[in-house]
């Protein structure tokens, strides 16, 4: 059963074991070149006082211009000599061991379809411009390499300690939406602020959301919103303190973690090293909710 190639035209593509698929890097048109470049353009702009520079840095040395969408297989040939990395192509999401096999291979499965120009300003599922604009230039930073490695290998672990849930925060709130301390001020790493306008303001400018020091137990006990700004942001001081933190055995985190409940995405706990406690406004006139 073939099924409507609405937004995503790779949907029926034929699929290897492993769940990558042929980019067809030449079935690519104008128009979708184009809107990369644009978003390329726009995020790549902002982002100059915004990003971390190991992401700036990345971007120049992966080449990653505003030359049209990324042919994998070339990207990659520039990736692999920095630290080991390949991207492969796939249609969307994969399942948690899939996914968790490729990073432990040092393989990060991006997707191949580009947002439609309706979507152009944000998209749920992780579009091409989301996984190699935002995720791939940071494997470029050796420590943050690393600890992708690391994070793969761990999820084996997780998955046979129904930890998953745990273990799908910290990706989220590092991998998607971490900060950095980074001189003065807070600098932007995760993928999900990287590739969207929006939350690259919200998230260092906007007085609402809490901004909470990385602290492994705290985030992996943390409960996360997919369809919207985050509530709450943690801050690292360095890739190599993420993977100092996160390289060790999680056996003893689980164990700490199994009697203890999840904490809500707007709430802080006295053993918080806040630094910008939020007003949590933003939700208040969005949600309506008991922000
Ligand atoms: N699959 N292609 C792809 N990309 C992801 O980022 C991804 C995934 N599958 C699962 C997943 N992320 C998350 O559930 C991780 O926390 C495991
Ligand atoms: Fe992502």
């Amino acid at each position: 059963m073939t099924r409507p190639a609405e937004k995503n035209r790779y949907a029926n593509a034929p699929r290897n074991a492993d769940y990558t698929i042929d980019q067809m890097w030449h079935s690519y048109s104008a128009a979708e070149h184009d809107r990369w470049d644009r978003l390329y353009a726009r995020s790549e702009a902002m982002l100059q006082d915004r990003a971390v520079l190991e992401f700036l840095n990345a971007l120049k040395a992966l080449d990653l211009s505003q030359s049209g969408i990324p042919d994998m297989a070339e990207l990659s040939d520039r990736l692999e000599p920095l630290t080991g990395w390949r991207v492969v192509p796939v249609v969307e999401l994969v399942p948690d061991a899939v996914f968790f096999d490729h990073l432990a291979h040092r393989r990060f499965p991006a997707g191949a379809f580009i947002r439609p120009e309706a979507e152009f300003d944000y998209l749920q599922e992780p579009d091409i411009f989301h996984d190699i604009f935002g995720h791939v230039p940071l494997l470029a930073d050796p420590a943050y390499a690393d600890f992708m490695q690391a994070y793969g290998r761990g999820g084996r672990r997780a998955m046979s300690r129904n930890m998953l849930p745990n273990l799908a925060r910290l990706y989220w709130y590092t991998v998607e939406f971490g900060l950095m301390r980074a001189g003065d001020g807070l600098k932007i790493f995760g993928a999900g602020i990287l590739s969207s306008v929006g939350e690259s303001r919200f998230a260092l400018d906007d007085p609402s959301p809490h901004r909470i020091a990385f602290d492994l137990d705290r985030v992996m006990r943390t409960d996360y919103i997919i369809d919207d700004y985050q509530q709450t942001y943690f801050v690292i001081e360095s890739f190599q303190q993420l993977l100092e933190d996160c390289y060790a055995d999680f056996t003893p985190v689980y164990d700490r973690l199994a009697g203890q409940g999840a904490i809500a995405p707007n709430a802080t706990v006295p053993s918080d090293a806040v630094i910008t406690p939020g007003t949590l406004d933003y939700f208040k006139q969005t949600k309506g909710s008991a922000a």
